[in-house]
């Protein structure tokens, strides 16, 4: 064994990880580890869910729709009561926000803490075993602790968050967060049921060589974002595009590429939401070394004014989104 894998922290658990960095700040109070260790278990239990999709009467449509009018599928109900019980149980969390809910969920006054999420995002790869994802987000309210949150504790700037994070559940599943201070990935060990750090201190290329976007919407994209994709095209770029948020992220993130949901004519402010998925995620590609806009502006210096906003992406290697927006 080398030096460098005995100081290397790889194989260390994601609760042993999460104790050690707490113990790095003089003031932590351990709320934010719990609330971590409340998501990876929520994380367990859905995946375990997800494994079993197909044997279960618990794949397919749920015959409902969210407050965005899109069909919600039985495991996105599932994996958002998931949550929502866990963070509850946790006592953790003043307020949840979820894709799957029209309204900010009110849990515990007394807790300092707001979470945002996409219980399970990629929909439409639920019923057809591909990789979908879980994206979290954490913020500190503003308002005092013990009385009732306010709308502003929950329309915070990206750049206020205190976490965020993704669990991936793929050909193996994977948590990924990141507290401002480096991104790292824990692998999920099912016959431990533990997750064991994998990817420790993750960054993302400068550039790359993968493009992700849904191309089949190419005529009703702005000008600038088609010359950009007929660019990638010109260059030989690889096309990649799982349709899962989550996975063509992390994708990209660990080989370099570029993630665009841009505006197109029937979703003209983009088809992702601000809070939960777009914050979430430029956080960890911020911290990754990598960049996140909407195509003119930094992703975590929007102003939020309703729940479920939206805003289109451009996210992933740093000269691969300037290029792209060089377009414009
Ligand atoms: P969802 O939250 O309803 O699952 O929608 C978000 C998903 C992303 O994961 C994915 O990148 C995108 O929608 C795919 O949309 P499209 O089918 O329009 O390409
Ligand atoms: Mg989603």
């Amino acid at each position: 064994m080398t030096k460098e894998n005995i100081t290397s922290s790889i194989g260390k658990t994601l609760d042993r990880f999460i104790n050690n960095k707490q113990s790095e700040f003089p003031f932590a109070t351990g709320e934010l580890s719990q609330l971590l260790r409340d998501i990876a278990l929520a994380g367990k239990i859905i995946n375990r869910d997800v494994n079993k999709a197909g044997l279960s009467d618990i794949a397919g449509g749920h015959g409902s729709t969210n407050v965005q009018g899109e069909a919600q599928q039985k495991l996105d109900v599932i994996a958002d009561q998931r949550f929502v019980r866990a963070l509850t149980n946790g006592g953790e969390v003043c307020a949840i926000v979820s894709e799957e809910e029209d309204e900010i969920i009110h849990v515990n006054p007394n807790s300092r803490y707001v979470v945002a999420m996409d219980p399970l995002d990629g929909s439409s790869n639920i019923d057809v075993n591909v990789s979908i994802g879980t994206i979290f987000s954490i913020y500190r309210r503003l308002s005092p602790v013990g009385g009732p949150v306010q709308m502003e504790d929950v329309l915070q700037k990206g750049i206020n968050q205190v976490a965020s994070g993704y669990i991936l559940y793929g050909s193996s599943t994977m948590l990924v967060y990141t507290t401002g201070h480096g991104v790292n990935g824990f692998t999920y060990e099912p016959s431990l049921g533990e997750f064991v750090l994998s990817h420790e201190n993750m960054k993302c290329p400068e550039s790359g060589t993968i493009y992700s976007i849904n191309e089949g919407a190419y005529y009703s994209f702005e000008q600038s974002v088609r010359d950009y994709i007929d660019y990638c095209k010109r260059e030989k770029y690889s096309a990649r595009y799982i349709g899962s948020l989550v996975s063509d992220f992390h994708r990209n993130m660990l080989k370099g590429g570029i993630y665009i949901y841009p505006k197109t004519e029937s979703a003209p402010n983009g088809k992702l939401r601000l809070m939960y998925e777009c914050n979430a995620l430029a956080f960890i590609a911020e911290q990754a070394g990598g960049v996140a806009t909407d195509g003119m502006d930094r992703i975590m210096e929007l102003e939020l004014t309703e729940l479920h906003q939206r805003s289109p992406l451009f996210m992933g290697s740093k000269k691969m989104v300037e290029k792209a927006q060089s377009f414009r």
